[in-house]
């Protein structure tokens, strides 16, 4: 047989146990010994059913995806489902644990299906950039019909045992052993003469325009950019244009041309940085992750009040300490609004939400943080006040107990320093709203211990965020790099692009949003208090830009008073605000500057290449170890579209020869201040490589 796939006979059903560690994907050993299960189940008159299950976590979840790209070995997954389905026998998928792409089609191609409970399904290849290619489009719409099937497969969210079998997409649940239950279902199906039945032979659903128009307008929106998603719809709309066979074949060839293409290299990149990053190379092997079972939350405005929701909700214990009385009762009426809006919207039950407040401890006493073994650190942005916070923590705590920044911008080696314990002391820098962005930046400063390290990494995935470990720096990964494209955005404005243009410009290039209508929605008070907090470090010509503090002083704050960069109506709908036009040119009259027309391509090319270079600048200085971190940082904290694979993704395809000749120009219309080449950039375009390779 094969290395992977086991077969037995007991009696006249015959079984093949895939057992490929770690997900059971559809390698060529797999393809390989179910081909080979099925042909010796075909050739033997004693045989009547064939049982395909799974050793291990789960059924399988998905093509190998480290194959893709290679020369295919034979036969090709679209091959063995072919067998499956032209079978004289029935053949029973047995599933558990997460059934996903092609594995979910080897499932689907079976002829019967049953799962555990628990099972969860999903076609997540358009996360990947990728078309299904063995039959998914085609089989699911078949089953399931045409809402429920486009759902599947252009959204990439799973269904679960119960859904699935509601939608006909399986057969039966199963309790208890999913061996023997198959084994019985199978014999039930010999007893009863059934056959064997391919979903290929169901006609499609009814043909509904209307909701592919809707589908269409939807992944327009919400994957903008993405091409894998309406590849999807076209794949689905070849049932209605061509017999079974024939939309088979054309599946596959999207297929293959979505995984050729530079979106789903860019999305299989960051599927593997992701995991990548979770693993720190240079940890010492007996860095073990302390227990950590109670958590403290120190300072309770809206990170702190984020942050206490993100540990309640990973079932952890959290004492959660404020100021005072009155700011602790307020941050606990603030949790509660903002899940009691959640249990409004279906997306929480209140049992759910119970569970978690009756979590929260609430104090107004650092004394009531001595039971714990981590205390996350979210009061005011001062020096003074977190180096005091720090002081009372290193006294309050015990030794071990690990005291976590969640400063943006402090120096965390002297915030380590004024608690007296510096070797416990790390940061973790969460994304506002703190119960939601999945990015976490995890700060090792100088003396931190790497127990800390360890467990503050492996914290983060338990409390189900996406920890990026950074070294110190003024603004850790994303803050620093974005603060370069801010100045950028500012210089070009003095320059004379409108700030509606550069927002055009990074919009289209696929971020959310573009800088200035960011700057209204977080606040523009907020970004004049970041740039009065930065002033003594900043240039003349940064603090000559001061838009922002001409704003505030007109009490333009931005959205929440309906006037910023743009006028907002009472929908928060924006339009441009003459305002901003006069600031502008009474800026440039008053300091002498002449406005110029600037092509979109001048505004793409300095916003996004003073973030590759300041990226550059972070590897070289071994803030971030390797480009992964800041990849996956910038995708997960700015915004940065995930389809290009991040900014060093990005660079490596554009060229860093190209990227270095840009920078370099720049830098003679600009000045060296803003635009000296990264040290690390320019050695790696001598040596002919990437940031990557
Ligand atoms: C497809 O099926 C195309 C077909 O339609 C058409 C064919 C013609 N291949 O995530 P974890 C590795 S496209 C190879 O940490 P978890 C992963 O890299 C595919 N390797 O575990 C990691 O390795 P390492 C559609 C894979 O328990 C290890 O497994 N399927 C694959 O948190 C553990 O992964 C998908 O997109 C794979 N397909 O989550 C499913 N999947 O330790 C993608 C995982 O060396 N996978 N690995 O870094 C997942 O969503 C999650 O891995 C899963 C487990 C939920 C399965």
């Amino acid at each position: 047989m094969s290395d992977t796939v086991q077969f037995a006979v007991h009696g006249a059903i015959a079984e093949a146990v895939i057992d490929n560690p770690p997900v059971n994907a559809t390698s060529a050993s797999v393809r390989q010994g179910l081909a080979e299960a099925i042909r010796r189940t075909e050739a033997d008159p004693a045989i009547h059913a064939l049982v395909v299950r799974c050793a291990g976590k789960t059924f399988i979840a998905g093509a190998d995806i480290r194959e893709f790209g290679k020369p295919l070995v034979e036969p090709g997954l679209p091959d063995v489902i072919a067998m499956m389905d032209r079978a004289t026998k029935p053949i029973i998928a047995a599933v558990h644990g997460t059934v996903l792409g092609g594995g979910f089609e080897v499932a689907l191609a079976c002829h019967y299906r049953i799962a555990l409970p628990d099972t969860k399904f999903g076609f997540p290849e358009v996360n990947l950039g990728i078309v299904p290619g063995a039959g998914g489009t085609q089989r699911t719409p078949r089953l399931a019909g045409l809402a429920a099937a486009i759902r599947l497969t252009t959204e990439g969210g799973p269904i679960d045992a119960a859904g699935a079998l509601a939608n006909g997409l399986i057969d039966a649940i199963a309790e208890g052993n999913l061996g023997i239950a198959a084994h019985v279902y199978a014999e039930a199906l010999i007893a009863e003469s059934k056959g064997p039945r391919s979903a290929g032979q169901l006609p499609m659903p009814a043909d509904d325009p209307t909701l592919f128009e809707e589908a269409r307008q939807t992944l327009s929106r919400k994957m903008r950019g993405q091409s894998a998603p309406l590849k999807i719809l076209d794949a689905i709309r070849l049932g209605y244009d061509m017999d079974f066979d024939a939309a088979l074949v054309r599946e596959l060839e999207l297929c293959r041309e979505s995984i050729a293409g530079p979106q789903s290299r860019a999305l299989r990149h960051l599927f593997a940085a992701e995991r990548e990053v979770a693993r720190v190379p240079d940890l010492p092997a007996d860095a073990v992750a302390r227990p950590i079972d109670r958590i403290g939350v120190i300072g309770l405005g809206v990170m702190g009040r984020g942050i206490v929701m993100a540990v309640a909700s990973a079932g952890l214990p959290v004492m959660a300490v404020g100021l005072d009385r009155s700011h602790v009762d307020a941050a606990m009426q603030g949790i509660t609004k903002l899940w009691a809006s959640s249990v409004a919207k279906g997306s929480l039950t209140q049992e759910a939400v119970d569970k978690r407040l009756a979590l929260i401890t609430i104090s107004d006493d650092p004394r009531d943080l001595a039971a714990t073994q981590l205390v996350i650190e979210a009061v005011t942005e001062d020096r003074a006040i977190k180096q005091a916070v720090f002081a009372t923590l290193g006294q309050m705590t015990q030794p071990g107990t690990i005291l976590a920044s969640n400063t943006s911008f402090l120096n965390i080696d002297a915030l380590a320093e004024a608690s007296g314990r510096a070797e416990d002391v790390c940061g973790m820098h969460f994304f506002n709203p703190a119960h939601v962005m999945r990015l976490l930046e995890n700060v090792r400063a100088a003396r931190t211990n790497p127990e800390v390290v360890a467990t503050i990494m492996a914290l983060g995935k338990r409390i189900g965020k996406l920890p990026v470990l950074s070294g110190v720096c003024d603004g850790f990964i994303v803050n620093r790099m974005l603060s370069k494209r801010s100045r950028e955005a500012f210089f070009l404005v003095e320059e004379g692009a409108s700030p509606a243009l550069i927002d055009k410009v990074l919009l289209s290039y696929g971020f959310p949003m573009g800088p200035f209508a960011l700057g209204d929605l977080a606040g523009l008070d907020v970004q004049a208090a970041a740039r009065k907090a930065r002033a003594a470090s900043a240039t003349e010509r940064e603090l000559r830009a001061n838009f922002v503090e001409q704003m505030v002083a007109q009490g333009r704050l931005g959205q929440k008073t309906g006037s910023g960069w743009y006028i907002y109506d009472e929908k928060r709908k924006a339009s441009p605000n003459p305002q901003t036009d006069a600031m502008i040119a009474a800026h440039a009259e008053r300091h002498g500057l002449t406005l110029r027309a600037i092509s979109e391509e001048e505004i793409r090319e300095r916003l996004l290449y003073a973030m590759v270079n300041e990226g550059a600048k972070l590897l070289g200085e071994g803030i971030a170890a390797r480009p992964q971190e800041i990849d996956i940082a910038m995708v997960n904290g700015l915004g940065w579209p995930n389809y290009t694979g991040g900014p060093m993704h990005w660079a490596d395809g554009i060229g860093l020869d190209k990227l270095l000749a840009r920078i370099e120009r720049f830098r003679a219309e600009q000045g060296d201040a803003y635009w000296t080449p990264a040290p690390l950039l320019a050695r790696h375009v001598a040596e002919g490589r990437g940031f990557y390779a």
